[in-house]
């Protein structure tokens, strides 16, 4: 474009040159005006007329701007030859532009040329990005659809395994129910022949008495529905009586039972732990209970004990009220079996506790006994002893709350979160009959271990515990 404008330029100037040479170089020296004019005016006859050699060029013009031919005259060329010069030199100078142009041009075009190269380069680029970026959006996508149903079969497999081992763990339950099944039967069917046996050989006018370590007389056990009589299976313990089912002189028998409680059997001259059937004073009520003689001078009831976890103290009141568990285990004695046996006198309660590093503490209470199921065996508790720290005295006085009788001071129910029966107040300082955890301090939502607060805390579940109470 800009050596167009160039080439236009020249023209011009080679017109003007004309149009001066016409103007100062006519031999006439007329003005150019009139030179142009008589130009146009003569005839084609005249143009013969011009003097030959006086015009060394003849330019032919387009007619509609300018008539006739234009003649430069050479001598006023040669007159002004320096000017010539310069539109030489100028012309020159112009070719030069025109030819550095050029070359601009050429180089440009190269550039121009390099960055529609690049241009579509970069295009290609743009496009194999694009392609690339999706190609990791589908990975990504890909992978987390992966991860998703990597979890979803883990937890299934989870699932499974616990299932598998809750199946395992019923199996296992249930084996040892079937045992203890048996064992019972085998137990009973030895107790009647034995019975059997002392009914005839003893006095008619004598009553029945129940050998150390048996189970209760069958007419007596309508009146107590215990599941600590039900889940009996622990093995007859070696007395005589038990091993030689020899006939009783009906002359002297010894006292065997059933006494008073385990301090009676105690002065009665029985100083061997074990299970012995009980009767409350003043009551027709038998039951079955586990005597400690081997702990602070013997002569204690046990009325509860934790150990192994082997039994669920989530419970019902009715539960709690007739007792639940084994006698040579975990057990609870009994809400009612302890009021008859706290009104026949004065007793008091001693906590043995037990950590998962051996260490033993007691808290012993000097007076213990319970309201009537009227009052939901509210507790009353004397003054603390000890070297585990009181946590119990803090519950003196309230009722019995399980899980389907709140008689707690809290809004809610205390047993749902402690997850046990207890003398809740709002809610523990101590829970006994709490979820036995292994190894002591355990993670739940709630404070439901078997925790006595003054000593570890209620995150620590103990290892052992027992109850026990004798009279003072
Ligand atoms: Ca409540």
């Amino acid at each position: 474009m800009e050596s167009c404008c160039h080439l236009h330029f020249l023209f011009l100037l080679l017109v003007s040159a004309v149009a001066w040479c016409h103007a100062g170089g006519c031999s006439d020296g007329s003005p150019a005006d009139k030179c142009l004019k008589d130009g146009a005016q003569k005839s084609p006859s005249r143009q013969p007329e011009a003097k030959p050699g006086r015009c060394a060029y003849t330019f032919i013009v387009p007619q509609q701007k300018l008539k006739g031919a234009l003649c430069v005259s050479v001598e006023s060329t040669s007159a002004n030859r320096s000017e010539v010069m310069q539109l030489r030199l100028e012309l020159g100078r112009q070719q030069q532009q025109l030819e550095d142009l050029r070359v601009r041009l050429e180089r440009e075009g190269a550039v121009a040329g390099e960055v529609r190269a690049l241009r579509k380069e970069s295009g290609t680029m743009n496009a194999r990005i694009t392609q690339l970026y999706a190609q990791l959006l589908e990975e990504v996508i890909h992978k987390k659809d992966q991860a998703l149903e990597q979890r979803r079969v883990e937890n299934l497999l989870l699932n499974a395994t616990s299932q598998v081992l809750q199946m395992t763990s019923s199996y296992r339950e249930l084996e040892k129910k079937y045992e203890a099944l048996t064992s019972m039967m085998s137990n009973q069917s030895e107790l009647i022949s034995r019975l059997e046996k002392q009914c005839h050989l003893c006095d008619k006018d004598q009553p029945v008495k129940v050998t150390r370590g048996s189970r209760y007389d069958t007419n007596v056990s309508k009146d107590i529905g215990n599941d600590i009589q039900r889940d009996q299976s622990a093995p007859l313990p070696p007395t005589p009586s038990a091993q030689d089912p020899s006939p009783v002189p009906p002359t002297d028998p010894p006292f065997i039972g059933p006494w008073r409680d385990c301090q009676h059997l105690l002065d009665s001259g029985e100083s061997t732990s074990g299970i012995y059937l009980l009767r409350p004073q003043n009551t027709n009520r038998l039951l079955q209970a586990w005597c400690e003689h081997s702990r602070a001078d013997g002569g204690w009831t046990v009325i509860q004990r934790r150990l192994d976890g082997s039994v669920n103290f989530f419970r019902t009141w009715e539960q709690y009220k007739q007792g639940f568990g084994n006698l040579d285990g975990e057990y609870w004695l009994g809400l009612e079996h302890l009021y008859w046996l706290t009104a026949q006198a004065s007793y008091k309660l001693r906590v043995a506790m037990e950590d998962w590093q051996g260490r033993q503490v007691f808290a012993e209470y000097d007076s213990f006994h319970l309201e009537p199921e009227s009052d939901w065996y509210r507790l009353r508790l004397g003054s603390y002893r000890g070297d585990a720290g009181d946590s119990l005295s803090w519950h003196n006085n309230k009722a019995f709350t399980t899980l389907d009788r709140d008689r707690d001071a809290y809004s809610g129910n205390c047993a749902h979160y402690q997850k046990g029966g207890w003398w809740y107040h709002m809610c523990a300082h101590s829970n006994l009959n709490g979820v036995w955890y292994r190894g002591g301090h355990y993670r739940s939502r709630y404070q439901d271990g078997v925790y006595w607060a003054e000593f570890h805390g209620g995150s620590y579940s103990l290892k052992k515990v027992i109850m026990m109470i004798k009279p003072t």
